[in-house]
């Protein structure tokens, strides 16, 4: 570390890597951004050239380099576990964008490596929990406001995918921030989950299932449904409501103007989640650099992507038997607790 900076590498110049970089460099002060990978070449060196830091020959390379302190991972999501695995090995601290990896088991072995190192290493990039309305819901909740939860509703819509989408990607790319956003609003893990069949939508532009009906059941009895839109909803919409013995909580839109005009009020909603949630990326990303200035990490441990990964693994069966499956998961590691 330099001067109280963290010198970060980041693995991956696709969208979110690319916002990555200019977040980490230009709107959070802890951080420095001192190379990058991508395996398209040409994309690395000309965000390497833009930002004027080093363009690395390979991802592994980036982690082992003594410039680098820290690394983000937003590569393809099949890349996420090899990557992850070998920050843990060198005891490097490693922020990872969803999913930690395709299977649990995968998780399970960077747990393993994670807890020899004998500290937290990893944040999940669950950037929901940074969300100013998902906080306040969270705070209410504890606070015992709305009494006992004892169920939500909940709906996540996109208006487009990027070519290649398919229909599993709809639980381990877009509903997994229900899955997680539900377990640390209710701190509880899944009981059951289960994909119901809906009506499909003629405004999809690939030939993958949607819309898509989840539903989780948590250990305490509370049941979760979340309608993922996957393509052609009328804007990037996200809702949640939970309700309590004693009242419900919604999380509210993005903070806008109304407008009041013609015998009609009406605001804007967004197109895209990185304006939706632009504020709880920077958040994220404070939060992160701080918790390494103290050795202490908070954000979503390896354990939360892992739980997410349980998950969807029982969902995806879920879709294809139909039925509801059981979530299994190991022992929690202290480190976790
Ligand atoms: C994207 O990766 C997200 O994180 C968004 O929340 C989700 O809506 C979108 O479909 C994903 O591609």
């Amino acid at each position: 570390m330099n001067n109280n900076q963290i010198r970060v590498g980041i693995i991956g110049c696709g969208a979110m890597g690319r916002e990555h970089v200019e977040r980490l460099t230009n709107v959070i002060t802890q951080t420095k951004v001192t190379g990058v990978y991508d395996y398209i070449e040409k994309t690395a060196q000309d965000v390497a050239e833009e930002y004027n830091v080093t363009s690395f020959a390979s991802g592994e390379e980036l982690i082992y380099s003594d410039v680098i302190d820290a690394v983000v991972i937003a590569s393809a999501d099949e890349t996420h576990a090899a990557y992850v695995m070998e920050c843990l090995k060198q005891d490097k601290y490693v922020f990872c964008e969803k999913p930690l990896a395709l299977t649990a088991k995968e998780c399970e072995k960077m747990m393993e490596v994670e807890a020899s190192q004998g500290h937290r290493l990893l944040q999940m990039g669950f950037n929901r929990r940074f969300d100013k309305g998902y906080v306040e819901m969270k705070k209410a909740i504890e606070d015992g406001e709305i009494g006992e939860p004892l169920m939500i509703h909940s709906a996540h819509r996109n208006i487009s995918q990027a070519p290649g989408f398919e229909t599993d990607y709809a639980i381990t790319r877009v509903a997994i921030h229900e899955i997680d956003i539900t377990r640390w609003l209710l701190d509880d893990e899944y009981d059951e989950v289960q994909v119901l069949k809906v009506k499909q939508s003629k405004r999809t532009s690939g030939d993958w299932l949607n819309p898509q009906l989840i539903m989780f059941k948590t250990k305490s009895g509370q049941r979760v449904d979340v309608e993922v839109q996957t393509d052609g909803a009328y804007a990037y919409d996200i809702k949640c409501q939970v309700v309590g013995e004693d009242g419900t909580l919604d999380l509210p839109d993005p903070a806008v103007v109304t407008k009041r005009k013609n015998q009609q009020v009406s605001f804007g909603l967004s197109d895209h989640w990185a304006s939706r949630f632009a504020d709880s990326y920077n958040e994220e990303f404070i939060e992160w650099a701080q918790a390494i200035l103290n050795d202490q990490l908070v954000g979503a441990s390896t354990w939360d992507g892992y739980a997410a990964c349980v998950a969807s693994d029982a969902l995806i069966k879920s879709r294809k038997t139909g039925n509801p499956e059981k979530v299994t998961m190991i022992d929690k590691a202290d480190i976790y607790k």
